[in-house]
């Protein structure tokens, strides 16, 4: 896989830098015990990898969801910002999924973005919204969107790009490491802990707390994670149980069973309320009035 490309680059004292600032202690976590890289900064080298994507170009999908408040409230920052820096130079299409088309909002992309748009019924439970978001992704990445990227990111929409996320994110099966737990034994991630649900993780397992708000990978992996976490998703609805974090559980659930081949630090998801001194982050999560926002809790 191209994933590989990462391998074999020395860590650069700024990597060092980025995880003192964590927990001001260096520590060195630069790959999973199955072998897998854990990008930091200073971990990958960009030019070698933009020549080699240059002479072998691909086509990246980004889907996002925005509907109700979180149109009004996110979804020009978070596009204005993923055509600044979201893999620039190359070819981007995104999927953008509205409940009002007419709120559609007009910028001017750069020449090699394109926008596909499709009107989704809003969910009734802000946790269905989220949740129903993978029977949405596994519909369409099985009708067309697998047959137009190479690779695709599907992100949450309160959030925005603050410096280049770039090739060097891509790979087979992409998890991003939650910001809020990098330092935290398993058994204080907020797993789902009841049996009966099918996000169940008995206490002591589990590699990282993974984030839904950013996964990504080949086309065929990812219709395999977000079909294995609606049949999840559905089969914890007929049992009238719903996991703690919903989707989020399912995808924590995913990835312990299948190892992601790339894990991105949280430079490349950051909340700057953990503090505002963390260096080279590329994403960042957006401020959130939860009072405001979830209005139909
Ligand atoms: C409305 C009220 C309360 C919560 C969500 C919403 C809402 C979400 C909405 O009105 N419209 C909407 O389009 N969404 C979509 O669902 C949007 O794409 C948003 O980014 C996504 C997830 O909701 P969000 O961002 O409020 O959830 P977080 O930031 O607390 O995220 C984590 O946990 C979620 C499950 O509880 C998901 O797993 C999410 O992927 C995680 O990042
Ligand atoms: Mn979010």
């Amino acid at each position: 896989g191209r994933s590989c490309l990462v391998f074999g680059f020395t860590v650069t004292v700024g990597m060092f830098t980025a995880v003192h600032l964590f927990h001001n202690k260096v520590e060195l976590r630069t790959k999973t015990p199955w072998n897998a890289p854990i990008l930091w900064e200073g971990t990958f080298n960009r030019t070698y990898l933009e020549e080699y994507y240059r002479n072998n170009p691909v086509t990246i999908g980004l889907t996002v969801f925005a509907l109700g408040k979180y149109l009004d409230k996110y979804l020009e920052k978070f596009l204005a910002s993923a055509d600044k820096y979201f893999m620039p130079g190359h070819k981007v299409i995104y999927y953008v999924m509205v409940d009002d088309h007419s709120k559609l909002l007009y910028i001017e992309y750069g020449t090699s973005r394109f926008l596909k748009s499709r009107v989704v019924a809003k969910e009734a439970r802000w946790q269905d919204i989220s949740m129903m978001r993978m029977k949405t992704l596994a519909d369409m990445l099985q009708d067309f969107i697998k047959d137009e990227v190479d690779y695709v990111f599907c992100m949450d929409v309160d959030m925005d790009f603050r410096a280049p996320y770039g090739v060097e994110t891509l790979g087979e099966l992409v998890a991003q490491a939650q910001a809020w737990f990098m330092n935290s034994p398993n058994t204080e991630f907020t797993y789902e802990r009841r049996p009966e649900s099918k996000a169940y993780i008995e206490m002591g397992q589990g590699d990282f707390y993974y984030h839904a708000a950013v996964f990504g990978g080949t086309p065929s992996r990812v219709l395999d994670l977000v079909r294995s976490c609606y049949a999840g998703i559905m089969e914890d609805k007929k049992n009238n149980i719903e996991a703690v974090w919903h989707d989020e559980s399912h995808l924590n659930k995913y990835f312990l069973e299948h190892k992601p081949t790339l894990i991105l630090s949280p430079e490349y998801c950051w909340d700057f309320t953990i503090h505002t001194e963390m260096e080279h982050v590329k994403l960042a999560w957006a401020m959130k009035d939860y009072a405001e926002v979830r209005d139909n809790v």
